[in-house]
């Protein structure tokens, strides 16, 4: 089957995405079309655009650190931060710098480049704020790339991120347009949307990308993509995360995952968003080492390590060691 496809672009890892011209958009059905491709032509066609782009074999580590646990206002349906609903975490206020640095020079040890610090905020205070960006110069001062992800932005707190020298800001459109009111009524798509375009304008690096495994079906998934590829300037950062059920959310008991079409939209991610490294995220301590390989075949070139997500256990240090060891991958 042949796909029409936006030009894919020849620009070098670490550049700047290029900016689409505006003919090169993909449309829902075609990114369908990609998901119904035999799972063997796709994953050829992902890692074949993958090698295009970057070094086959090099993944990119970043080491989470929920900076300010639970209690927070929204009602993602997925999130066990959310104070609506009784998932048994224990709130905790923001971190002291000390205990962040020291998590950060662990996380430089074991071989992260990257350091992303999450908060459970609707949306940050100006004095909370301030706080964070301490943070984020002293983590800078590692020699770490920084991260953060703090929900929404009001005026102003963007280009205050970017003078601290912040070099991503993490804000998913987590899934299609269409399905986003059936994951969360307390903000809008659009609200989010409005947050990346100020993260954009402020010259920071954008992390954006969603959940699957959310009771979607493979349009869901597909609109998801093609929201994402469609941007503008399509974000640096793409995480795809497979739902990780929490008890006591309202998506803790539904249907899970074929997780073959966690790999296809892991490689439709690549196809699309061929300079954008795609972030094989939450999920991993459900996948075994085979599954993994799959993903890193289908052009998955980042993934979290360290024993910790936000809330959530992630891989074993150990485990991830081996992993890397038995499919000839080097940490970058
Ligand atoms: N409050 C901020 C926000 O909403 O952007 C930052 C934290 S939020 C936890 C960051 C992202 O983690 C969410 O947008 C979602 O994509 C992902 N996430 C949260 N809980 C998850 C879960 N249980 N399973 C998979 N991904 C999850
Ligand atoms: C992203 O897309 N996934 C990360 C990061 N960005 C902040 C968070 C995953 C959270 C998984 C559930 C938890 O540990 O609470
Ligand atoms: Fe969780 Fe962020 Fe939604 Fe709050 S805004 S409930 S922290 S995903």
């Amino acid at each position: 089957m042949i796909i029409a496809s936006p030009i894919e672009f020849a620009a070098k890892p670490h550049q700047p995405a290029p900016v689409l011209p505006a003919d090169a958009r993909w449309s829902v059905a075609a990114v369908e079309a990609l998901f119904a491709l035999p799972f063997l032509d796709l994953l050829f066609r992902a890692q074949r655009v993958h090698r295009e782009h970057f070094t086959a074999g090099e993944v990119q580590r970043s080491t989470l650190l929920s900076i300010k646990t639970g209690g927070c206002s929204e009602d993602c349906g997925y999130c066990s931060q959310a104070a609506r609903y009784s998932t048994g975490l224990e709130r905790e206020r923001l971190m002291p710098l000390d205990e962040v640095l020291e998590q950060a020079r662990a996380a430089r040890a074991n071989g992260s480049s990257r350091f992303c610090m999450g908060a459970a905020w609707r949306s940050p205070k100006d004095k909370d704020l301030d706080a964070v960006i301490d943070m984020v110069r002293e983590v800078k001062k590692l020699g770490l790339e920084t991260c953060v992800t703090l929900g929404m932005l009001n005026d102003g707190q963007a280009e205050k991120l970017a003078d601290a020298g912040l070099d991503y800001y993490n804000h998913n459109v987590d899934t299609a347009p269409d399905y986003y009111p059936e994951i969360t009524t307390t903000h809008t798509l659009q609200d989010r949307l409005d947050t990346i375009d100020k993260v954009r304008a402020a010259g920071i690096h954008v992390c954006s990308g969603g959940i699957v495994g959310m009771g979607e079906n493979q349009t869901t998934r597909a609109g998801l993509i093609a929201q994402l590829a469609n941007m503008e300037t399509p974000p640096e950062s793409v995480p795809i995360n497979n739902l990780v059920p929490i008890p006591g959310t309202p998506l803790a008991d539904g249907a899970t995952l074929d997780p073959f079409d966690f790999v296809r939209t892991i490689a439709v991610a690549r196809i699309t968003m061929p300079t954008s490294y795609v972030r094989l995220s939450a999920g991993r301590e459900q996948m075994n080492d085979e599954l993994q390989a799959l993903c890193f075949m289908a052009g998955a070139n980042s993934i979290f390590s360290g024993e910790r997500l936000l809330t959530t256990h992630n891989a074993d240090a150990g485990n991830d060691a081996r992993l890397f060891e038995r499919l000839d991958l080097v940490s970058i």
